[in-house]
Formats: structure tokens, C-alpha cells, sequence
């Protein structure tokens, strides 16, 4: 069977790498390569920044008001709504999700786009309430130049835009680096965008592995801005690029997020958004419900209950509408779940469903797996598997849940059970989280921003402020006294 064959985007040129070498990547339900992508060097993504220098500097760009970039966010977002079922459909084969999820995502993706687009005549800058009468002092928001944007597979083009807009909105030029396990849909982006009349050079992208071409972007001395999604071991080579460039940076890591399920809550509802919160997507994403602390009075029943509903979950081809559970996306992180459920076994954790492959020929899939764990302090209470694995230990009182929350290097997401407001208020103000979740999970909208605490990273993205985590602020100072300048020696 012949391959799907992409080419990335630099300054509107559609290319191959300078080398002429190529990646596969791999369809997750069949482990068999679908497409092929250049593998970009350093002398690609040298291209694609400079690209993106010439078009920030550019009078087509520059001269574009801010009503007039907001316009075009608003076209590209017309562009996606009218593409979402080949967005869709590529994103599922790509990277393995549900296709009803990638529907689902993709149909809300122009909502970032129309919502960013309104931000970006209101980033206004402020006149100072100064202690110095003959100054008058005000401040601008200005774009930052060059933004690198690295993408994971989990999510790509959501992951993207809440990336791209903001980034466009405030007058930047982007350079996208997908995930060399899931380009597709991001190149598929950049035509749209195209389409939309953005112009040539203001969003490239290119393709390659993390080491080498992620790498070479993060440090390119043009590159002003990273915006990183991924993992946390990643995001610290990406740290240390930026120690070459003092590029900002906004870093959205992983989880190790709590569900805490307090007895007055409605257990029907929990148990469900517990499904939702580790089962979904197959437990590959930052915001997984992967530690579930449940108080005993209700232990039992709520494990019982969980255990009955994952076990009637439908693992299969993704891209059938009754399929519940796809594939892992890559056969790396089949093999750390793997490695997870054996360390979990090992070390004396009670298995109550799963903790195995499925019975299918082909396909990187994986049964829906609960663990009881004994102790907080447990390997699979600490740490991301990022896979379909829920850990549950039981709790006494709201303090000890709040103690076990919070034990946790990482602080993206929790869920709070309860039908009680003042506990539900008291929690969701004590628990170190970015997002809190109540009688809920996995809900996002434009309006709210995504990012953690702790190794869960810094910065955030989407909502009001997204736009100006892409500016730096600039102080203007006008002297307003006719009188010479006094003493050049003091400083006023
Ligand atoms: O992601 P990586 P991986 C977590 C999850 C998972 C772990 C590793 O726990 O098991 O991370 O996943 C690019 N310089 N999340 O290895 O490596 C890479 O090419 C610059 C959480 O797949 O973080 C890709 O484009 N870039 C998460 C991107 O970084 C580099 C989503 C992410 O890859 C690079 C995914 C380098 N040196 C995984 N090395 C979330 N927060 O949603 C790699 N990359």
C-alpha cells in the first residue's frame, strides 16, 4: 500500500526536507504506517524561523490592525467548522482516538478561534497612576516575534489552537512542530489557514523528531516565545533551550489528578465521571482522573460500581461509532502501561480489572485497568502513566483527602464529588490545582484557562488572559515640565 505523503510549510513554500528524509508515522489500530512526513534538520527549521522573522517584520503583516488579525482568526475558524469531518477523520488515524471524540473536539475547535478573535482589539495598555507629576507614563502590549509551538499526540489540533489563536490574535508568527507520532492534522491546519488569507510565513510547519528538530527550534536564537505541551522529562531539555535563547515560556505538562468522592455524593454521577476522567481517550491526557481517593463508607460500592460500568467499556477500531476505548496511540506508551501495571502488581497493589491486552490481531490497545493501592505514597499513586489505569485508595476524613490530594508532584486537574457546597467550595479552594472540577470532569470551554501548578508546569493557556502570555509589556515615559533636566547624576 502505497503512503499518504505531507510536505511542511515554510514562509507559504509547501516542501520536502532539505535531505530528503522522511518519517513514517503509524496507524494505532493497525500498528501499520499510514503516511509519511519530512524529517526537518536544523537547516529546515533554520528556514521555517527565519521565515517567520521576515514575516513578523513584514509591512503585510504589521500594517494588519488588530480588528483586521481577528477577522482573519474568525475565517479560519469558518474553514475548520466547514473541514471538521476530515479533520476528524485524519486526527482519529493518526493518532488512534475515538473518532466521536475527535468530532466532538474538532467541532468546538472554531469557539477558539471566534473567542480568541475577539481578544485581539482589547489588549490594551494602561496609563500609570504616577507618584510624578510633570511625567505622564503609559504602557503598550506588544507581540513578541517568533513563537515555537510544540505539540504532543494526545490532542493535536486542539492543543494547537489554543496556541495558535491567542499567538495570532496579539500579532506574533508561529512556527508549529507537531508530534513526529501525529503531523497530520496540523499541516492540514496551516492549508486552511492558507485558505483564510493569513499571510505567507506567519504559520510554518515542520516536521521531525523531538531531539533533533524539536530541539532545534526550542534554541533557535530567533525563536522569542515557547509554548510547550508535553511531557515533563521533555520539558526540561526544552527549558534548558531556552537558556540559549531567554525565549518566554509557557509549559503544560502532565497530571496525576485526584477524583475525591465524598459519601454524599450522587454515586451514579461519580462513577461516571470517573469513567470519563481515566477511561477516556484511553486515560492519554494531562487532565486524567488517574487517582481516585474514595471515602469508606461508600469505598465498596463505588469500586464495585466503577468495575462493573469500565468492564462493559467497547474497546475497539476507533473509527466506529460504537467504540468506547481506542488504542494507545504509540507502541511506547503501550509499553510504559505495560511496565506500570507489572511495577503496580510487583509492589503489592490489588488488581480489579484488567491489566492486560485485549484479545484483538492487531492494534496497540489495552483493557481498562483498576487498581486498589494501600498508600498515597505508592509508585502508581505518584506517578503519570498516561494510559487507561485508575489507582483508588479509600479516605477517612475531608482533611485526610485534601493531605492526599495535594501529595502529589503535580497539580493539573481534580474532581470533587459531594451535593455538599460549603465542602465543595472549602476543597476546591484547598486543593493545588489548576483546573477543579465539581460534580464534573473533563469539561473546557474557551473561556477557561488550562495549566497546572507544580510539575504540572506554568502559564496558561485559553481564556482572557491566553492572548497576553503572547506580549510583553512596554513603559513610555513623556516628561511634561517645560524646565531643563536637572542633575543628570540622580536618578529621577
Ligand atoms: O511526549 P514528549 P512523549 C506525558 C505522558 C507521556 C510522556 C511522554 O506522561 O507518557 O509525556 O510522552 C517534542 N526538544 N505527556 O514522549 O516527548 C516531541 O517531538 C524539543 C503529557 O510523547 O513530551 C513532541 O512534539 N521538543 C502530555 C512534544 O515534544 C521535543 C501530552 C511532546 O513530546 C524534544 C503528551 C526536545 N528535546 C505526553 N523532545 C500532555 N500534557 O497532554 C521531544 N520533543
Amino acid at each position: 500500500m502505497s503512503l499518504q505523503q505531507f510536505q511542511m510549510c515554510i514562509g507559504g513554500e509547501w516542501t520536502n526536507a532539505i535531505s530528503g528524509n522522511t518519517f513514517d508515522s503509524l496507524n494505532p489500530a493497525t500498528g501499520e504506517a499510514w503516511a509519511q512526513f519530512p524529517d526537518a534538520s536544523a537547516e529546515d527549521v533554520n528556514r521555517a524561523v527565519e521565515a517567520a522573522d521576515t514575516a513578523f517584520r513584514s509591512a503585510e503583516w504589521r500594517s494588519l490592525t488588530p480588528t483586521a488579525r481577528g477577522k482573519l482568526l474568525r475565517k479560519l475558524g469558518d474553514l475548520i467548522a466547514a473541514n471538521t469531518e476530515t479533520l476528524a477523520q485524519l486526527e482519529s488515524t493518526d493518532n488512534g482516538k475515538l473518532i466521536r471524540e475527535t468530532r466532538g473536539q474538532v467541532s468546538y475547535l472554531p469557539e477558539f478561534f471566534y473567542y480568541t478573535a475577539g481578544l485581539a482589539d482589547k489588549i490594551e495598555g494602561e496609563t500609570l497612576p504616577l507618584d510624578k507629576q510633570d511625567m505622564l507614563a503609559y504602557t503598550i502590549r506588544e507581540p513578541l516575534g517568533v513563537v515555537a509551538a510544540i505539540i504532543p499526540w494526545n490532542s493535536p489540533l486542539y492543543l494547537t489552537a489554543i496556541k495558535v489563536a491567542p499567538a495570532l490574535a496579539a500579532g506574533n508568527t508561529i512556527v508549529l512542530k507537531p508530534s513526529e507520532h501525529a503531523s497530520a492534522t496540523l499541516i492540514e491546519l496551516v492549508k486552511l489557514a492558507e485558505q483564510a488569507g493569513i499571510p505567507k510565513g506567519v504559520i510554518n510547519v515542520v516536521t521531525g523528531y523531538g531531539p533533533s528538530t524539536g530541539a532545534a527550534l526550542t534554541s533557535h536564537p530567533k525563536v522569542r516565545k515557547i509554548a510547550f505541551t508535553g511531557g515533563a522529562a521533555t520539558a526540561r531539555h526544552v527549558i534548558r533551550s531556552s537558556a540559549e535563547n531567554f525565549a518566554k515560556l509557557s509549559l503544560e505538562l502532565g497530571g496525576k489528578s485526584p477524583q475525591i468522592v465524598f459519601p454524599d455524593a450522587d454515586l451514579d454521577s461519580a462513577v461516571n465521571g470517573i469513567v470519563a476522567g481515566i477511561f477516556a481517550a484511553s486515560g492519554q491526557s494531562c487532565v486524567a482522573g488517574s487517582r481516585l481517593l474514595v471515602h469508606k463508607d461508600v469505598y465498596e460500592q463505588v469500586i464495585n460500581a466503577l468495575v462493573e460500568r469500565a468492564s462493559r467499556i467497547k474497546i475497539g477500531n476507533p473509527q466506529a461509532d460504537e467504540s468506547e476505548m481506542g488504542p494507545m496511540a504509540t507502541a511506547q506508551q503501550l509499553a510504559v502501561v505495560e511496565s506500570f501495571v507489572e511495577r503496580a502488581q510487583a509492589e503489592g497493589a490489588r488488581l480489579r480489572l484488567g491489566g492486560k491486552r485485549p484479545d484483538v490481531d492487531q492494534g496497540w490497545y489495552y483493557e481498562p485497568t483498576i487498581f486498589e493501592c494501600s498508600s498515597n505514597a505508592d509508585y502508581l499513586m505518584q506517578e503519570e502513566v498516561f494510559g487507561p489505569v485508575a489507582a483508588v485508595i479509600p479516605f477517612e476524613t475531608e482533611e485526610e483527602a485534601l493531605a492526599m490530594a495535594n501529595d502529589s508532584q503535580y497539580g493539573l486537574a481534580a474532581g470533587i464529588w459531594t451535593r455538599d457546597i460549603a465542602r465543595a467550595h472549602r476543597v476546591a479552594r484547598d486543593v493545588h490545582s489548576g483546573i477543579i472540577w465539581v460534580n464534573t470532569y473533563r469539561v473546557v470551554s474557551a473561556m477557561g484557562s488550562i495549566g497546572g501548578f507544580k510539575s504540572s508546569g506554568y502559564g496558561r493557556e485559553s481564556g482572557i488572559d491566553s492572548v497576553l502570555e503572547y506580549t510583553e509589556r512596554k513603559t513610555v515615559w513623556i516628561n511634561l515640565s517645560s524646565e531643563p533636566m536637572a542633575d543628570p547624576f540622580v536618578m529621577r
